[in-house]
């Protein structure tokens, strides 16, 4: 799937974005450009989870 995720704006917010991924599926891929505040993620989780995990976590995602 792949996100935009408007407040992604530094490292640091790519490595909370992955964990709060991981956290949700220990096996998922994130793949993150900061400059475009997308991310791609391979993950078996489902959209829903993932976006729900990462509005949590301070990230509201939208897809794309
Ligand atoms: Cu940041």
């Amino acid at each position: 799937m792949q996100l935009k995720i408007e407040k992604m704006a530094c490292g640091g917010c790519v490595k909370t974005v992955t964990a709060t991924v991981t956290a949700v599926d220990p096996a998922a891929r994130v793949e993150a450009d900061t400059a475009a505040r997308t991310v791609k993620i391979e993950t078996t989780a489902s959209a829903p989870a993932i976006e729900r995990a990462l509005a949590d976590a301070g990230y509201p995602a939208q897809p794309f």
